[in-house]
């Protein structure tokens, strides 16, 4: 259907109306706001058009012109799933009931791990809406769908320019029947840094309202003081509680003494001492081995019989498949997404689904299929574009997998594609020379940020230590030794630290409980100034947690409109002349376009770009900057 407005209606123009025509109608006189949005978009296609993509490419590959297949979905309401469970009974009873189902469940992080570790985080909302009706349908005995939080919150307004809980709300309506899970970094929330308490608290509290049930929490050391707030928030919230113990070392390998058995299982007493209704074990770099899974999911079984046990792990080194099949008599829950072969995600749901599980395969083929197709749209972004071959030295720098391909990349888009072996061993020496620490996000940021400030200034680990107290770190490096992210197991590392800190302040115990509580009324008064009186309180904890990033969305916005509604390949790319494309802007509200033609540069460094907009012709001045 086209727009329709008043000026498209027949009635009206019959002049058949009557007095109460408007107030029957008012949708037909919402003229000036779609005009404007339509005017906008218009804006950013040409803007594409002209000037390329507004998002950085690592990859210099287009969008596939493939358009993915949505698999066909029954009519009415899903089937009856474990949220109903959730629902009825709540967090206890939801975690008791996981315990006892007899066979594995399967959580899918096809949302949000797998396109962070192989996609750059890059899957637009656009995208997961359209296949989510499908998952509801087709899965709906999954214990969940991993699609929120980690890195997504930050890069859905930083470079996909939408809002994440926009994603979440649309998501809920199309999925009321699978527990949706997050990513909790704990004191961190879904940032880089701690954040006062009560930001924390607030951020779970929006997050369970927009319909988020279960968050995995996690802190980037294991900094128990850390991960009880966050537990706590998310427990306040009314969430589920999955504390995840962050996996590193080995501990079947009697050497790797620092992160044994014994640490774990001691880390794991204290959650559960804590309260939480399921225990994690997060594997993010995919470094459990087929045995040390046995070992250490065997032994958390047989101490927390009445814990459900969720695993989490990675494919980087191509070992992960055989690990889970390996444990699959031991545990409850596991993560697969669709996407695997030898890649830095979690093994595919394919693999697991040919066990005891009571998934449908026939389905797992219609939904691969789609993914297999969307992810083609985001070539530009995909890891296998110089990523050839997974590896084995993960089981020695113990990257977690999203920053395995970002590390990648970097390496590639400064030239040094064939350094990326000196980074990943300047990785280890980095490691060590911090002390050996827990790697996933924060602190994998700053081995890295450390290990690529060694490779720039050709520095080995004895020169870095030998020259502590002259070399400027980078900051994250410096922040981490003033315990700004908390305490490692084990301590900092001295002298080391001492010479990079000096006379630098420390911070004592758990860094959220120095920091003043944020002041949210405050903040929204501001934001109402900066960007009228839209603001929600969603708005107000995307602005708590990334101010300058929300605040670019938000000008974004007003420039160019609401872009998630277009197709990724117009998003990226923009269209071509004479491609004609429909928008829906919302439901009902359809804009029908066509690129026309691009125009000669004006003296001022302008094109103006030529549009039929709902059969008028429109155009659009644009700067070029190429
Ligand atoms: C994140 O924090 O975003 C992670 O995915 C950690 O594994
Ligand atoms: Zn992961």
């Amino acid at each position: 259907p086209f727009l329709q407005n008043v000026l498209s209606n027949n009635q009206f123009l019959n002049g058949t109306v009557d007095t109460q025509f408007i107030d029957e109608n008012p949708d037909l006189f919402n003229l000036k706001p779609v005009q404007n949005r339509a005017q906008k978009l218009l804006h950013y296609l040409g803007h594409v058009m002209v000037n390329g993509p507004t998002t950085p490419i690592p990859v210099k590959a287009k969008p596939s012109p493939i358009d993915p297949v949505i698999p066909p979905v029954p009519l009415g309401e899903p089937p009856v799933g474990f949220r109903d469970v959730l629902l009825r009974e709540g967090p206890d009873g939801f975690a008791k009931a996981v315990r006892a189902h007899q066979g594995l469940l399967l959580m899918d992080t096809t949302f949000r791990d797998a396109h962070q570790s192989l996609l750059a985080t890059r899957v637009r909302t656009h995208d997961l809406k359209r296949i989510a009706p499908f998952v509801a349908h087709s899965f709906s005995n999954l214990f969940s769908v991993e699609n929120w939080g980690g890195a997504t919150f930050d890069v859905a307004m930083r470079f996909l320019c939408e809002c994440p809980w926009k994603r979440l709300q649309e998501l809920r309506a199309l999925m009321p029947n699978v527990p949706f899970q997050m990513l909790l970094r704990g004191a961190n929330a879904v940032g880089y840094t701690n954040y006062p308490d009560n930001a924390v608290f607030k951020f779970c509290e929006v997050a369970k309202e927009n319909g988020m049930d279960i968050f995995r929490v996690f802190d980037s050391l294991n900094y128990l003081p850390n991960m009880l707030l966050g537990m706590e928030a998310a427990g306040a919230a009314g969430g589920v509680v999955e504390a995840a113990i962050s996996y590193t070392g080995d501990v079947s390998d009697p050497m790797r003494q620092k992160y044994s058995l014994d640490y774990y299982l001691k880390l794991a007493d204290e959650l559960v001492k804590a309260g939480t209704h399921i225990l994690c074990i997060k594997d993010m770099a995919g470094l459990l081995k087929p045995d040390s899974g046995r070992l250490l999911v065997g032994a958390l079984r047989d101490r927390f019989p009445n814990v459900p046990i969720h695993v989490h792990t990675h494919d980087t080194a191509g070992a992960g498949v055989a690990a889970m099949l390996a444990r699959v008599c031991v545990f409850v829950a596991r993560d697969f997404s669709v996407w695997s072969v030898w890649e830095t995600i979690c093994p595919t749901m394919g693999h697991c689904v040919t066990c005891r599980c009571s998934i449908s395969l026939e389905k797992v083929f219609d939904y691969s299929e789609y993914w297999e197709v969307t992810r083609g749209l985001y070539a530009p972004f995909d890891c296998t574009a110089t990523m050839k071959s997974g590896n084995a030295d993960v089981y020695e720098n113990e990257i977690p997998g999203g920053q395995y391909t970002n590390l990648h990349f970097q390496a590639h888009s400064m030239g040094l594609g064939n350094k990326f072996k000196e980074v990943k061993k300047a990785y280890v020496e980095a490691n060590k020379l911090l002390g050996d620490l827990i790697k996933v996000t924060p602190s994998s940021k700053i081995v890295g940020d450390l290990a690529q400030f060694m490779v720039q200034n050709a520095l080995t680990r004895a020169e870095v230590e030998e020259r502590a107290d002259e070399l400027s770190f980078p900051l994250s490096v410096v922040e981490f030794l003033q315990g700004h992210i908390g305490i490692p197991h084990g301590g900092f590392p001295e002298p080391f630290r001492s010479k990079v800190l000096k006379s630098l302040p420390r911070v004592e115990g758990r860094p959220g409980a120095s920091l003043p509580p944020m002041d949210f009324q405050v903040l929204e008064k501001q934001l109402r100034d900066a960007h009228g009186d839209e603001i929600t309180p969603e708005d107000v904890m995307s602005a708590a947690m990334y101010p300058k990033v929300f605040q670019e969305f938000k000008e974004f916005t007003r420039t160019f409109g609401p872009v998630d509604c277009l197709d990724t390949r117009l998003f990226l790319d923009g269209p071509k002349i004479a491609e004609e494309f429909e928008v829906e802007l919302e439901r009902g509200k359809t804009l029908h376009i066509k690129a026309l033609a691009l125009g000669d540069l004006n003296k001022a460094g302008q094109r103006e770009v030529f549009f039929e907009l709902n059969g008028q012709l429109r155009s659009v001045l644009v700067k070029d900057t190429v």
